[in-house]
């Protein structure tokens, strides 16, 4: 298809695609795909002003009809199904059933806060005094600033931006500078819905496209209550302190460094298939990717010689061709980094297993690499690292309870499983000892998480939870509500305290 048919489809002007300052390049051949322009620092305040004074509107809309925004949204992502998929595969690189596998998450987390949008409950709790009545009531937070990253372009944002509408909240978004073109996107696809709806205030979503300056921007300003940011350790680090000096409150979802064990009563076949998904899928892009296999002696030998056979038949290239498994990485120093890290870990005693360059010749300006198996003596220091690529480093257990060790000690606590047939192993690795990670899963691999379950991890990680579950509770305020209907007024822990008069 041609790219201006694809950019009119998703009602974006192609006209306005081609004047801007910024280039947008594709990671499947290097091809600018766009030209867009970028805010600066005097349109970050216009923007954020607007979403400001929306919110003082909406706020006041009844969240079932806030839902119904959210629903007209999902229809149009629903007709966009395949156009937005393939925008997000020509932008970020993943292969098109991912691309638009994405989009279908949009459409789900859409769905989930319609349900929500009626059932924004408080408790109505005991009170300790007689006739009185105590209750909690959830209001709307104020704008939501969120700042997302390249790999999963839409999908993130969606998560936020369908709860932060039902929850009352307008939203202010930075996406990664390599993807700004599918959330303009999102934004005409919102504005469509906006316009069949009638009557919502301008400002419910901004768009802020630029450098980390711009972040930065968001990230200091007071009026956005909710820093929801996606991204590196290192930029949760910057990004908590300041948000946290003043007093706002973050959601943050930070690397990954998941693992999986494999038991000696796992089924291999399953393994095999959970394993390569999860290791190459998204060429290792995901933050919820494997990284790190730990795997039983008895089983390590006929494991590991399945996975070097299976990686080694892998499809690598274009996205777009519905044969290709594994895409491109995003840039040069993906894989750059991917080259470094498998250098260090080869000094650390590693054997490699692929891993190299591949497609140079057809595509010079594009970063393809075979995904690569690292057989590891040990957990040594660049296995305990993040490194955003398809590097699966494979480590041998005999204990159980070793390999519980060896799972929990890496800085990150994003996602974790276990292949196994044994009932003990199962629930010892979702027990209190066991995975220390925001995501525990049986028999299916680390990555692909539903919408329903609340998704973040601990330690690195950064402690949100976004996505499903009761995550719509950081979108809003708690207020605790006493009403007295009675004549008297008695007064907690039984104090006295009567006038003489
Ligand atoms: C991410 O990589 O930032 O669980 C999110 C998954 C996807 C989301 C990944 N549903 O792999």
């Amino acid at each position: 298809m041609e790219l201006n048919q694809l950019y009119g489809n998703l009602g974006l002007d192609p006209d306005v695609l081609s004047t801007g300052d910024l280039d947008v390049r594709s990671p499947i051949d290097g091809a600018v795909i766009g030209k867009v322009i970028q805010d600066a620092a005097a349109d970050l305040e216009t923007r954020i002003g607007r979403a400001d004074a929306a919110f003082r509107e909406w706020r006041n809309v009844p969240a079932p009809r806030r839902g119904d925004l959210v629903r007209l949204l999902a229809e149009e992502l629903r007709t966009h199904r395949e156009d937005l998929g393939r925008l997000v595969t020509l932008e970020s690189g993943k292969i098109l059933q991912e691309g638009t596998g994405e989009v279908q998450e949009m459409i789900d987390i859409c769905d989930f806060a319609v349900g929500l949008s009626r059932q924004l409950y408080g408790l109505t709790i005991a009170s300790e005094r007689p006739g009185h009545r105590m209750m909690e009531t959830w209001h709307p937070l104020g704008p939501v600033g969120v700042i997302s990253a390249f790999n999963f372009p839409v999908a993130v944002w969606s998560w936020n931006f369908a709860l932060a509408m039902v929850c009352g909240n307008p939203v202010v978004w930075k996406p990664s500078e390599k993807t700004p073109i599918t959330a303009l996107a999102c934004q005409a696809l919102f504005r469509r819905t906006c316009d069949r709806f009638g009557d919502v205030p301008e400002g419910l979503l901004e768009v802020v496209i630029g450098a980390a300056d711009l972040g930065e921007g968001l990230v200091d300003d007071p009026r956005l209550r909710l820093i929801s940011a996606t991204g590196s350790c290192r930029m949760g680090r910057e990004v908590a302190p300041r948000v946290a000096r003043r007093l706002g409150r973050t959601l943050l979802e930070l690397g990954g460094n998941n693992a999986m064990i494999v038991g000696p009563s796992a089924d291999l076949d399953l393994a095999v298939r959970a394993i390569v998904f999860a290791a190459v899928g998204t060429a290792g892009q995901r933050c919820t990717s494997l990284r790190r296999l730990i795997v039983h002696e008895d089983v390590h030998e006929a494991l590991v010689s399945r996975l070097k056979a299976a990686y080694d038949t892998i499809p690598i290239g274009n996205p777009l061709d519905p044969e290709v498994l594994v895409g491109p990485l995003i840039g040069a120093s993906a894989f750059d980094g991917m080259q470094a890290a498998l250098a260090a870990a080869r000094d650390e005693g590693g054997a490699v297993h692929g891993g190299e360059r591949v497609l140079e010749d057809r595509c010079a300006d594009a970063y393809y690499a075979k995904p690569a198996i690292v057989e590891m003596p040990e957990q040594t220091a660049t296995v305990r690292e993040e490194t955003f690529a398809p590097i699966l480093y494979v480590m041998k257990y005999r204990d159980l309870d070793d390999a519980i060790r060896l799972h929990n000690d890496v800085p990150q606590g994003l996602s974790s499983s276990i292949f196994t047939n044994d009932l003990r192993e199962a629930e010892a690795f979702l027990s209190a000892s066991g995975s220390d990670c925001g995501i525990a899963n049986v028999n299916i691999g680390p990555s692909g998480a539903e919408i329903g379950g609340a998704f973040g991890g601990e330690k690195d990680t950064g402690g949100g939870r976004e996505s499903g579950s009761d995550a719509w509770k950081n979108y809003m305020r708690r207020a605790t509500n006493t009403v007295n209907y009675s004549r008297d007024l008695p007064l907690a822990q039984g104090i006295e305290f009567e006038l003489d008069s």
